[in-house]
C-alpha cells in the first residue's frame, strides 16, 4: 500500500528552521550528504609530506611553493623529493620519525582537472585530524577544526584547467580549547585520515536531505530535502522501488521541500537489517541512497526498538586497526572491528569517543548492529572559552549532518565524563542538547557520566546532565579503579532519576593476554583471571540494578594509549580489551559472550 501525504506539519518547520540557523551561524557551507552517490574524483593515494616541527612553514609561506628564478635565489623548502604519505592515512604510523609526532605535517597533492562548462566543483575531506588549512594553487581556500567529521569547500572559481596543486597544513597539536582538549586516553593519530574527493555538481543540486521515520511511527517518514544553487522552485521525486512508492514534493523559495509519506515498510532491526534503495530526483540532480526504517524510543524505563523492549548488548570500540596499529578508516577495517563485535554477541557498538568513519556506520547498519555516535566532548573541556559554543555546534552539525539518514544510528552521545565543577559545563551542554534535538528529534540523546558516588556498597547516581539524557549512561570501574565496597550481589542503587532507563556505558579492568600464571587476586599483575573476576562480579551486580537496559564493556581490543606506561604489562597500550590487539580472546571475553548469549 502506498499512501502519499503532503501535509506540512509544525514539527518539520521547526526542525528545518533550526537547521538553517545552525548552518548559517557556524559554517557558511553545509557539507553535502551521501557523497558516494555523486560524481567523484578521488584524491586519495600518494601525497608528499613535509614535517614541520617548529612551525617554520607558516613563516616561509610554504604553500606559495616559490622556485628560484635569479642565480642568487633559494628557498628552504621543497616538496620535490619529500617523503610519500598515503591518504587516507594517519601520518604517525607511516614513518618512524612520526610515531609520536604531534605538530604540523604539510601534505601536497598534484592533480589534473578540467571542469565542464556550467558545473560546480567541491573539495571534500572525510576528516583531517585536527586542524586543516587548505591551499589550492597558492591560495588559501579555508580552514577546518575538528578531527573526526567531514567538511568541504567550493572551488568552482579556483580550479585551473589542467594541473593543480593542493596543499594542506595538517596539525594535530592538542589544544586547551579543542574538542577533545589536552588529555585523552587514546592515540592522537594526526593526518588526512579519511577520503579526499572532488565532487562535481550541476549548478543546482540536492545538497542535503533527511529521510527517516518520524518519532514513534512505524510507517510514516517525516523529513525534508534541501537544494543548493538557485532557489527557483523545483519538483522533487522520492522513490522506493521495492515498495512501489513514488512521492512528490516541491521546493519553496528557500530551496527547501518538506517530506512526509507513509508506507508498509519492512523494519530494520538487528535480526533483520532491512535496507531499501531510495532515489531522490530533482530537475537537475539524481541521488541514490540505501536507507532503513525503524523506530527507537524510550518509554518509561525501557528502550523500545520498533515498539518492542530491547536489551542493549554493546561493546566500546576505538577507531584503530588492531592488526596494523593505525587509524582505521576503510570498509575492511570496519568489517574487522564489527565482525568481532558481532562474534561477541553485540547488537550495539559504542563508537568511542568521536565520530568514526562513515564506513563504520554504514557497515554496522548493514550487519544489523545499532550505532552509538559520540562527540569528542571528553573529560576536561574548556566550556567557558568564548569559541566553545561555535565549536560544539559545528561538530554536532557535522556529525548529525553526516549520519542522520542512517537508521542504524540510535543514540547521539554528546559528552563523556565531563565534570560538574568545570565552569559553564551545565549550560553549554544543555544548549547543545537542545540543538541536537532540533536537528533530529527522533533519536535518543545521552551524556555519559562517571560522577556517581560509591560508598557503603551504595551507588549514588546524580549528575545534572541526566536531566538532558534519554538514558542514564554510567561509566563505572568497580573492581578496578575502585575496589568493591561490599558484595556485588548486595549493591544498592540510589538513582536521582528513577524513571529513566539505565545503561552501563563502561566497565572493566586491564589484563595482558596469556598472563595466567601470576596471582589472580592482585590487580598489579594484570592477569586474565583478575579481569575475568571483575567481569563475573559486574554481572552479579547488574542483577541489583533498577531499569538496566544494557551494558557496554570497555572495550573490544587492547589499543594504543601513551599514558599507559607500565613497561612490563602495558607498553603504551590500554589493556582493558576483551581481546589483545592481535585478536586473542582473554578469559573475560568468554564471560561477556555467555552473558550476551543469555540475554
Ligand atoms: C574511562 C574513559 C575511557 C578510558 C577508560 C580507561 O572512563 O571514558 O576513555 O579509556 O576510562 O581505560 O580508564
Amino acid at each position: 500500500m502506498n499512501k502519499c501525504i503532503r501535509t506540512i506539519t509544525k514539527e518539520w518547520i521547526w526542525v528545518f528552521l533550526f537547521t538553517m540557523i545552525s548552518i548559517e551561524l557556524v559554517n557558511g557551507q553545509t557539507t553535502m550528504v551521501n557523497i558516494q552517490s555523486r560524481e567523484l574524483t578521488s584524491l586519495n593515494g600518494e601525497w608528499k609530506g613535509i614535517i614541520d616541527p617548529t612551525g617554520t612553514g607558516e613563516y616561509l609561506q610554504l604553500w606559495t611553493e616559490k622556485k628560484p628564478v635569479k642565480k642568487t635565489d633559494f628557498y628552504e623548502y621543497s616538496f620535490e623529493e619529500a617523503p610519500v604519505l598515503n591518504v587516507p592515512g594517519d601520518f604517525n604510523s607511516q614513518m618512524n620519525e612520526l610515531t609520536y609526532f604531534e605538530g604540523t605535517v604539510w601534505h601536497k597533492k598534484e592533480f589534473s582537472y578540467s571542469l565542464s562548462e556550467g558545473k560546480r566543483l567541491f573539495l571534500h575531506f572525510g576528516a583531517v585530524n585536527y586542524l586543516a588549512d587548505v591551499y589550492l594553487n597558492g591560495e588559501k581556500i579555508g580552514t577546518h577544526e575538528g578531527g573526526f567529521t567531514p567538511f568541504q569547500f567550493e572551488i568552482t572559481d579556483k580550479i585551473k584547467d589542467g594541473d593543480n596543486a593542493l596543499i594542506v597544513k595538517v596539525n594535530n597539536n592538542r589544544k586547551g580549547n579543542g574538542l577533545p582538549g589536552y588529555g585523552y586516553d587514546w592515540f592522537n593519530y594526526g593526518g588526512i585520515t579519511r577520503d579526499v574527493d572532488l565532487i562535481e555538481t550541476d549548478d543546482i543540486f540536492i545538497e542535503d536531505y533527511f529521510i527517516q521515520l518520524r518519532k514513534g511511527s512505524l510507517d510514516t517518514v517525516l523529513g525534508w530535502v534541501k537544494m543548493n544553487g538557485s532557489h527557483e522552485k523545483q519538483d522533487i521525486e522520492i522513490e522506493v522501488p521495492e515498495l512501489n512508492l513514488r512521492y512528490k514534493t516541491r521546493t519553496d523559495d528557500d530551496g527547501f521541500a518538506p517530506v512526509e509519506f507513509s508506507s508498509d515498510f519492512g523494519l530494520w532491526s538487528p535480526e533483520g537489517p532491512k535496507l531499501y534503495r531510495v532515489t531522490l530526483k530533482s530537475d537537475t540532480d539524481f541521488l541514490v541512497d540505501t536507507i532503513g526504517f525503524r523506530s527507537i524510543e524510550v518509554q518509561g524505563n525501557q528502550v523500545l526498538l520498533n515498539r518492542k523492549p530491547i536489551f542493549l548488548k554493546a561493546v566500546n570500540i576505538h577507531e584503530e586497526n588492531p592488526q596494523r596499529m593505525n587509524r582505521a578508516y576503510s570498509k575492511e577495517d570496519a568489517q574487522l572491528l564489527l565482525n568481532s563485535a558481532k562474534e561477541l554477541g553485540c547488537n550495539l557498538v559504542r563508537l568511542a569517543h568521536y565520530p568514526h568513519s562513515e564506513n563504520m556506520v554504514k557497515e554496522a547498519e548493514r550487519l544489523g548492529i545499532m550505532v552509538w555516535d559520540e562527540l569528542p566532548v571528553y573529560q576536561h573541556i574548556q566550556f567557558s572559552d568564548s569559541l566553545m559554543p561555535a565549536k560544539l555546534e559545528q561538530m554536532l552539525q557535522e556529525m548529525v549532518g553526516r549520519d542522520k539518514n542512517r537508521c542504524g544510528v540510535v543514540v547521539w552521545a554528546l559528552s563523556n565524563e565531563t565534570y560538574p565543577s568545570t565552569p559553564r559545563r551545565d549550560d553549554r551542554l544543555a544548549e547543545l542538547t537542545q540543538k541536537c534535538r532540533a536537528l533530529d528529534s527522533a533519536r535518543l540523546i545521552t551524556h555519559v557520566v562517571n560522577t556517581q558516588g560509591y560508598k557503603n556498597n551504595t551507588v549514588e547516581v546524580w549528575d545534572s546532565l541526566y536531566h538532558h539524557s534519554d538514558i542514564i549512561a554510567i561509566n563505572e570501574y568497580f573492581g578496578w579503579y575502585l575496589p568493591w565496597q561490599g558484595k556485588p550481589s548486595e549493591t544498592k542503587w540510589n538513582i536521582s532519576f528513577p524513571d529513566k532507563p539505565v545503561f552501563i556505558s563502561e566497565f572493566g579492568g586491564e589484563a595482558v593476554y596469556g598472563n595466567t600464571d601470576a596471582p589472580t587476586d592482585q590487580a598489579a599483575y594484570w592477569t586474565e583471571g583478575y579481569q575475568e573476576k571483575i567481569y563475573t562480579d559486574q554481572i552479579v551486580m547488574f542483577n541489583t540494578m533498577p531499569n538496566l537496559v544494557g551494558v557496554c564493556p570497555w572495550l573490544l581490543y587492547d589499543y594504543r594509549s601513551l599514558g599507559r606506561m607500565h613497561s612490563v604489562y602495558q607498553k603504551g597500550y590500554n589493556r582493558k580489551g576483551l581481546m589483545s590487539e592481535k585478536g586473542e580472546k582473554k578469559k573475560a571475553w568468554y564471560v561477556i559472550k555467555a552473558y550476551f548469549d543469555s540475554k
